[in-house]
């Protein structure tokens, strides 16, 4: 099929609402977006183990233990049917690792943040999960079929996580006044924090125009906060909690919240490597990478002894 014949039957399942799938005839640019935005958010799967694995050992409870461990395997999972994903559009898992361990890849900004005590991991299932499954539930509907069936999944345990985190939140904002002190602080330091996980605005998103066209996001950074913001803050009321923004206000004409402006140049800040934990996360990683080293080479003479065997 010639070039242009080949461009008009891409343009007409965009159209059409037909998946595009790995062996189908795609425009470069289209294949690099979602690679990108695929292996991004892999990393930021991964990345976003740490911060709570780091409480495993510190929770509350043999209940609270199990419920935390069972997410954070799950974040794994995310990672690796992301990359899986990811690698049907040419790029090895080895070299997306490489790119996250040495620092050009990104992920995202909000795992660059300290979980400083319990009521953050509450914090975290509640708001981050939450601001992640807003963003995701409009991905399930992406054009890229391997992406798009990885959301399903990763949606309904991320319903799960938001639950575990919300229940935490519970506990603690209806429990002794130094609980709830707790829980407001979490909220206080989480809430902006999560606001700048759907990304800058729409007018200084470089990529969301052609995203959208293609079908690739299917909700604008913008819409996805405000969704987000209104439905969060039923909940905060029903916790008896306040949030960290003296403009928040029901916009009657709009049907929506208004709310305060996002501090854009610590948003920047922290993407670019300067945040509060960044260099910690980075080391993390590539202590975890090196020693594994030593599984993957085991791994690897095991798979190449069976292929001998099996020839
Ligand atoms: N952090 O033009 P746009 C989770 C970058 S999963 C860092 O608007 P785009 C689960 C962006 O990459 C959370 N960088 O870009 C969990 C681009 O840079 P580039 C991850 C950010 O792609 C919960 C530049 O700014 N979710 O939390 C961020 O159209 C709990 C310009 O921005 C996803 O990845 C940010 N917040 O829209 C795990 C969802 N925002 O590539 C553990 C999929 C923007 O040119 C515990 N991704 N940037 O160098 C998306 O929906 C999109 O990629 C956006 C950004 C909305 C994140």
């Amino acid at each position: 099929m010639e070039q242009d014949d080949l461009q008009r039957l891409f343009d007409s399942k965009i159209e059409q609402e037909i998946r595009i799938e790995p062996k189908d005839w795609m425009p470069e640019a289209y294949r690099k977006t979602n690679l990108r935005q695929i292996s991004q958010h892999a990393h930021s799967e991964i990345v976003g183990m740490l911060p709570e694995a780091n409480w495993i050992t510190r929770a509350p409870s043999l209940r609270r233990k199990v419920a935390l461990l069972a997410k954070v395997q799950d974040e794994a999972g995310h990672g690796l049917y992301l990359y899986s994903a990811a690698e049907t559009l040419g790029t090895s898992r080895d070299e997306m690792m490489d790119d996250l361990n040495s620092g050009k890849a990104k992920y995202s900004s909000i795992f660059n943040y300290p979980t400083l005590n319990w009521a953050d991991i509450g914090a975290i299932g509640w708001l981050v999960d939450g601001a992640a499954i807003t963003n995701q539930v409009a991905l399930c509907r992406t054009s890229y079929g391997p992406y798009a069936r990885a959301m399903v999944r990763i949606c309904k345990e991320e319903s799960f996580h938001q639950r575990q985190g919300y229940e935490i939140m519970m506990s603690m904002a209806f429990g002794t006044p130094e609980q709830k002190q707790m829980a407001q602080d979490a909220l206080n330091r989480w809430w902006w924090p999560a606001l700048m996980m759907f990304g800058p605005n729409d007018s200084e998103s470089v990529h969301s125009q052609q995203s959208l066209d293609w079908k690739i996001k299917r909700v604008s950074n913008d819409d996805l906060r405000q969704e987000f913001v209104d439905k969060s803050i039923p909940q905060v009321e029903y916790l008896g909690l306040t949030l960290p923004d003296a403009e928040l206000k029901w916009n009657e004409e709009r049907g929506h919240y208004d709310f305060g402006p996002i501090d854009w140049e610590e948003f920047y800040r922290v993407v670019s490597g300067n945040g509060p934990c960044n260099k910690e996360r980075l080391e993390a990683r590539n202590k975890a990478h090196n020693d594994g080293a030593w599984v993957r080479e085991a791994a690897l003479a095991f798979a190449e002894k069976r292929q001998i065997n099996v020839a």
